[in-house]
């Protein structure tokens, strides 16, 4: 029997606070704006992900929570096309290692949440895919280098390498070489932030982000502003709250950039809706608790689906999860630090 070679990992899921909506090349996944985002605590959310090498496999296979998935896309294809070819030169440059870029790959992929029901699935998906055959073959490319193979399994993947707040610069090269993730501040930089993710629902999205987006920057008239002139400036805003720590700033930012994601989703033809009566709710509680505080106390943030992320300080988690717990007493949930996860059924 040949020998197996293994690496397992996991990588984090992360949400979006400055939000990816729009490709300039859909085929080397090319943002039309950089984005930011905060990665959540690996106990809550995160895939598992175990690549396995052998002489002895004779396709490559992937499966996802038991089903197998297909690799022949062309995101997966180009992505373990560049790892073996990393794999290949190391093998070239040193004839002691095993020809594992030669081997079919078998990859096993564990999500311990909800896949496809916009909570950045992909994104920890691809990035553990990405970092598992990296494991694997050994490759000494950092962090940022493999950010830009993870961005073409999936954009937001590549900001799932790295933990804390990470930004993904859009980068203006046609090669895509410059468009890679690099993280703004560590977990620990920022330790009384904290997450909280109610899952409104656990179905699978009506539509996919990747035509979404599509959709949007063909379409959406409102869609050239925001790339042109909002985003680069609140990039810019909310890159230099997070480095001071100044939670009104961020979470404003957070808000106003939901908002607007959601707002160039809904000027689409046809239009594209992620937010259901649930999300609204989520949002009115928490613009009626900044305002009777008087201050920011929490942000909310929605990405292609209807479940909610909230960020707030530790300071202030009894006053939200208090509120959230009265105005939704469907909720069932638990907490955990820094993330906590309730669902709350729908209807
Ligand atoms: C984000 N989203 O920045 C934004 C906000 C959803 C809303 O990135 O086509 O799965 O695979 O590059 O990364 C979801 O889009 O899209 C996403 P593809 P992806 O997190």
């Amino acid at each position: 029997m040949a020998k197996i070679y293994s690496a397992s990992t996991t990588a984090p899921v992360n949400i979006a606070t400055l939000k990816y909506w729009g490709k300039r090349d859909t085929k080397l996944n090319l943002p039309t704006n950089s984005s930011i985002s905060v990665t959540l605590s690996q106990d809550d959310l995160r895939t598992h992900t175990t690549a396995s090498a052998s002489e002895s496999f004779t396709r490559d296979i992937l499966w996802l929570n038991g089903t197998e998935e297909s690799v022949t896309g062309a995101r997966t294809t180009a992505c373990l096309a560049e790892l073996r070819a990393l794999r290949k030169k190391l093998e070239d440059s040193n004839s002691s290692l095993p020809p594992l870029s030669s081997y079919k790959l078998h990859i096993v992929s564990e999500n311990n949440f909800p896949t496809a029901a916009g909570l950045a699935s992909s994104a920890a998906g691809f990035a553990a895919l990405i970092r598992a055959i990296a494991d694997l073959y050994e490759l000494p490319q950092s962090e940022e280098e493999l950010s830009r193979i993870a961005r073409q399994g999936s954009g937001s993947a590549c900001r799932s390498l790295y933990g804390g707040y990470v930004a993904w610069e859009m980068g203006n090269k046609e090669d895509g070489s410059d468009s890679r993730a690099v993280q703004i501040a560590t977990e620990a930089q920022w330790p009384d932030m904290r997450a909280a993710i109610l899952v409104v629902s656990a179905k699978k999205k009506e539509t996919s982000s990747t035509t979404g987006m599509q959709t949007t920057a063909k379409t959406s008239p409102l869609f050239k502003y925001r790339v042109e002139v909002v985003v680069p400036e609140r990039f810019k805003q909310m890159s230099k709250a997070i480095e001071k720590k100044d939670f009104e700033v961020f979470a404003d930012l957070t808000m106003a950039d939901s908002n607007q994601f959601h707002a160039v989703c809904l000027d689409s033809s046809p239009p594209v809706f992620y937010m259901n009566d649930v999300s609204r709710n989520v949002i009115s509680l928490v613009e009626k608790l900044n305002s009777l505080a008087g201050r920011i106390v929490a942000a909310y943030t929605f990405d292609a689906g209807p479940n909610a992320v909230l960020y707030y300080l530790e300071r202030d988690e009894s006053v939200v999860l208090g509120l959230l717990k009265a105005a939704l007493p469907d909720l069932e949930g638990w907490q955990k630090k820094p993330a906590v996860i309730a669902s709350v059924p729908e209807g």
